[in-house]
């Protein structure tokens, strides 16, 4: 499968890594939208948020965890986590994962 993630996730394309668990990894988003996004991704491939829902919940609550944690170190603690779910909703890579985005950095 052509995954960019799963390249990401088994280390053969580089990505600024922020944080990882048994299930997940979490790294900065290429092109940031707000001044802080990162990316928050199960190491195995589901296609979106749903069906890591239904095919690994334990992952997906660890997912969360994990951004959670993130956002508390890098921002003041207000932060959006956001699924985008199919490609008319602006999903454009089918492998799952959140956005942590805060326009909030701990250090301002
Ligand atoms: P979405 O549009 O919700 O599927 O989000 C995909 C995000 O992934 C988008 O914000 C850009 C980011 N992205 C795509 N390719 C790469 C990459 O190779 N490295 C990193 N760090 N981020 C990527």
């Amino acid at each position: 499968m052509d995954c960019i993630f799963c390249k990401i996730v088994a280390g053969q394309i580089p990505a600024t890594l922020l944080g990882e668990t048994e299930h997940s990894i979490a790294f900065k988003d290429i092109s940031p939208r707000q001044p802080i996004h990162i990316l928050v991704v199960p190491k195995t491939h589901h296609s979106n948020v749903a069906d890591l829902a239904f095919e690994d919940p334990t992952g997906l609550v660890d997912l969360v965890q994990l951004g959670s944690k993130l956002a508390a170190e890098y921002s003041t603690g207000s932060f959006r986590l956001s699924f985008n779910t199919g490609i008319e909703a602006g999903q454009s890579v089918f492998h799952a994962h959140g956005h942590i985005t805060s326009n909030t950095p701990k250090n301002q």
